[in-house]
C-alpha cells in the first residue's frame, strides 16, 4: 500500500488548478462539470468535515489541508475538525457535518451522513482519469484505442470505464499473474463480460497510443514505443510513470495531481 508523503501533496494546490485547466481544454468540461456529469448529481451546500486519523502510519502532513483546499477551490464549505478519530468523527456530526471524508492507510472514503451513500478513493479515482481520456474528442470515432498501465485497485475500475465507453483496451502490469487475470476475465475486481476486449500490451507490436492510463507506484513504466507526438497520459500514480525526456520528446499532455481530482469524484459519487 503506498501512502503519500508530505513531499508528493508539497504543489498540490497548484497542480490542481493547472489540471482543472488542462482537463478543460482537453474534455471541454471543468472538473467539477466533469463529475457532475458523470456520477449526475450536484452539490447543495452540504457541509464537508475532514476528520484526521492517526491510525497505523498517523497523521500525514499536508493531507487534510489538501483535502480542505479541495473543498473550497470547488466551492463547497469544509473544516477539518479539532479532535482526530472516533472524538473528530463525533465532533463531525455534532457540528452539523453532511459528509465526512476520512482515511487511514487501507482506504480513503467519503461518507454521506444523510444518505448514507459512501465513496471509495481507489475507485473513484480510476473512474475519473479513465472518463478523462473518454471525454476527449477521438479524430476517428472507430479508433477507441487506449493502454492501460498498472491493474490494481485504481487501474481496475478504470478498466470498467473504458468498457462502458466501447474502447479497445491493452493492458500492461508487472505482476504477470495479475495481467493474466485481467486478460482472462477473471479474478478480484476484474469488469464482467470483458473477454475479447482486453489484450496483452506487446511491446513490439508497434502500436502507438493517443491515450495512455497509468495506475503503478513506479517510476518509468510508460515505455518509449507506446508514445506518439501529442499523447496524452492520465495518470494518478505517484510517481508519474513518463520521464521528463519522453515527455518532452513527444509534446505528451500529463493529467496527474496527487490527491484532490480524486476527492472530488468522491465526493460527486455521494452528492
Ligand atoms: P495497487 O498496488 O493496487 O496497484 C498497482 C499495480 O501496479 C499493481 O498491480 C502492480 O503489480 C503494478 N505495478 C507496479 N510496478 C509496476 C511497473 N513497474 N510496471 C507495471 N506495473 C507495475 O495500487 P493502487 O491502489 O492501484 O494505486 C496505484 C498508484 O496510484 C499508487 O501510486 C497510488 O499512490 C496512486 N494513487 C493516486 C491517487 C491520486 O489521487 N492521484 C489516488 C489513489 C492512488
Ligand atoms: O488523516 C491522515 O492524515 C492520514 N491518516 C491519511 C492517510 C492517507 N491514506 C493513504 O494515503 C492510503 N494510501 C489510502 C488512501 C489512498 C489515497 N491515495
Ligand atoms: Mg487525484
Amino acid at each position: 500500500m503506498a501512502l503519500l508523503t508530505p513531499d508528493d501533496l508539497q504543489n498540490m494546490t497548484d497542480a490542481l488548478v493547472e489540471n482543472d485547466n488542462l482537463v478543460c481544454t482537453l474534455t471541454g468540461l471543468s472538473l467539477d462539470r466533469l463529475c457532475a456529469d458523470i456520477y449526475k448529481t450536484e452539490k447543495k451546500n452540504e457541509k464537508i468535515a475532514i476528520i484526521p486519523v492517526t491510525a497505523g502510519c498517523g497523521i500525514i502532513g499536508r493531507f487534510s489541508e489538501s483535502l480542505l483546499f479541495t473543498v473550497q477551490h470547488f466551492g463547497m464549505d469544509g473544516f477539518i475538525t479539532k479532535n482526530t478519530d472516533i472524538a473528530g468523527f463525533y465532533e463531525a456530526v455534532t457540528s452539523g457535518a453532511d459528509i465526512i471524508l476520512m482515511a487511514d492507510d487501507l482506504a480513503f472514503v467519503a461518507y454521506n451522513l444523510k444518505s448514507q451513500k459512501i465513496a471509495h478513493n481507489q475507485i473513484c479515482t480510476g473512474r475519473v482519469y479513465a472518463e478523462i481520456l473518454c471525454r476527449m474528442p477521438t479524430p476517428d470515432a472507430a479508433a477507441k484505442e487506449v493502454l492501460v498501465i498498472g491493474l490494481g485497485k485504481v487501474g481496475t475500475p478504470a478498466l470498467e470505464t473504458f468498457l462502458d465507453y466501447g474502447y479497445s483496451i491493452s493492458v500492461f502490469d508487472a505482476d504477470s499473474r495479475r495481467l493474466n487475470e485481467v486478460v482472462g476475465g477473471s479474478g478480484y475486481r476484474c469488469p464482467p463480460n470483458s473477454s475479447g476486449k482486453i489484450k496483452k500490451y506487446d511491446p513490439n507490436a508497434g502500436c502507438k497510443f493517443d491515450k495512455i492510463f497509468e495506475a503503478t507506484p513506479a517510476a518509468d513504466t510508460v515505455p518509449e514505443c507506446c508514445l506518439t507526438n501529442g499523447s496524452v497520459l492520465s495518470t494518478p500514480g505517484i510517481p508519474c510513470g513518463l520521464s521528463k525526456t519522453l515527455q518532452e520528446k513527444y509534446n505528451v499532455k500529463i493529467v496527474q495531481e496527487p490527491l484532490g481530482i480524486g476527492t472530488l469524484s468522491m465526493l460527486y459519487a455521494v452528492f
